[in-house]
């Protein structure tokens, strides 16, 4: 891997919101893995499309509808370069990665999962890769088999092999890296492991796609699932890859406008890929927006964001390691980890602890994390979650832990 050194102090130049102050200190944003900050190109291409070519797409042939139709367009050849998708045919926008996971679960669930079949998930999920399969097995009568994590949050790969023997599978559904731990999954060989027993996979990549360089067309899946504003981009944009083939023999999921060829009095013939799954008048400015994210993630090169983040992230580990009280969960392997720590200090409330920190100016999550089965498992109810992107320091990384020493001293543990 050839990374160069992030030019953070110019990056940072690119988000306004960095130079705001909480508090009457600046501001330290650690909460990269509920959203990001978005640079000033995204900012200004939404109030452009507003300001210069606002108009619905796919629908008229005047010049501002055709401006509108391309730009939006563009952003789905550029997520297929992202993710290297063999056709834009395979991109599907959605709301968020969640919407696209149910988009799956509806579409192409209803479809193939019917009674005594079996869904495998694993302890690591978020509630948005279990909700909609939980949905759709009461709905047909189907099962859910959950791969277990240890106390680090590790998968029991061992597990895998006895579930498929014993269970009719039909999907496994994974995230690639968990948002509440940042653990990473390794789906390459989980995937040609599935595979080889003709078990399709779904990679939720809500946290990993965002951070680490991902290509379709090696990890070979059947489904990927991400979201916008989790690399940059703004809110209401996600997008669900698919294979060509397997979209074809799917259900639309919404019906409406622009999914469709005809519509006769009781029939209606489907518009081609993509825009069958995309019923009404989609997020067109967000989804612009959206396509200079992209373009500025591409200027950075998702391997130097992923090397700054490692380097993030070990300072961070080193420096927490050494605190009194601290209780730091999420895989001992550097290299199997993202930009997320999740941690306990002694005995304080997360929520204590995050209002502390906002008094210092920095933002970090606590909570169960929409992880509830995880919670449960590292017997917690909640946890301190700091997540970091490209424009993170290790300065604010000093700050943080400088605030977090108050909070000791405070508590006095
Ligand atoms: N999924 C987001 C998080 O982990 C909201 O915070």
């Amino acid at each position: 891997m050839q990374t160069a050194q992030l030019e953070v102090n110019e990056i940072r130049k690119d988000f306004p919101i960095l130079s705001r102050t909480i508090n009457g200190k600046p501001l330290v944003y650690f909460d990269n893995a509920a959203t990001t900050q978005k640079p000033f190109s995204v900012i200004n291409a939404i109030s452009d499309y507003y300001a210069s070519y606002n108009a619905n797409i796919h629908r008229a042939v005047y010049q501002i509808a055709e401006e509108a139709t391309d730009a939006y367009e563009m952003t789905r050849d550029k997520v297929c370069k992202f993710i290297n998708a063999h056709s834009r045919e395979e991109i599907i926008f959605t709301r968020n990665a969640t919407e696209a996971i149910n988009l799956v679960a509806y579409s192409w669930g209803r479809k193939v999962i019917g009674k005594g079949d079996t869904i495998i998930l694993s302890e690591l999920e978020h509630h948005s890769n279990i909700v909609p399969w939980q949905m759709l097995c009461k709905e047909k009568k189907a099962k859910i088999e959950y791969l277990n994590v240890d106390n680090n949050g590790n998968l029991d790969l061992g597990k895998l092999e006895s579930c498929i023997q014993q269970n009719n599978v039909k999907l496994i559904s994974l995230s690639h890296m968990s948002n509440a731990l940042g653990n990473i999954i390794p789906i390459e060989s989980m995937i040609k492991y599935a595979h080889s027993f003709g078990i399709p996979f779904f990679v939720d990549g809500a946290q990993s796609v965002p951070h680490i360089r991902t290509d379709v067309t090696d990890l070979n899946c059947e489904f990927l699932a991400f979201s916008g504003h989790k690399m940059l981009g703004p809110t209401g944009v996600g997008v669900l890859y698919a294979k060509k083939e397997i979209l074809e023999c799917m259900n639309p999921f919404i019906g409406g406008g622009d999914m469709i060829k005809e519509v006769h009095k009781y029939e209606t013939t489907y518009n081609d890929l993509p825009y069958k799954y995309e019923g009404g008048t989609p997020n067109i400015a967000d989804v612009i927006g959206f396509s200079h994210a992209l373009d500025y993630l591409n200027k950075i090169g998702m391997d130097n964001i992923r090397r700054h983040e490692l380097d993030l992230t070990k300072y961070a580990l080193e420096c927490l390691s050494s605190l009194k009280g601290m209780k730091l969960y999420g895989d001992d392997n550097l290299s199997r980890r993202g930009g997320i720590i999740s941690f306990n200090l002694g005995d304080i409330h997360p929520h204590d602890l995050a209002t502390i920190l906002n008094d210092n100016g920095i933002a970090i999550r606590s909570g169960h994390h929409c992880a509830q089965i995880l919670m449960e498992k590292l017997d917690v109810s909640a946890t301190s979650r700091a997540s970091f992107y490209i424009y993170n320091t290790q300065e604010e990384i000093n700050i943080f832990i400088n605030a977090l020493g108050k909070a000791i001293k405070l508590f006095r543990l």
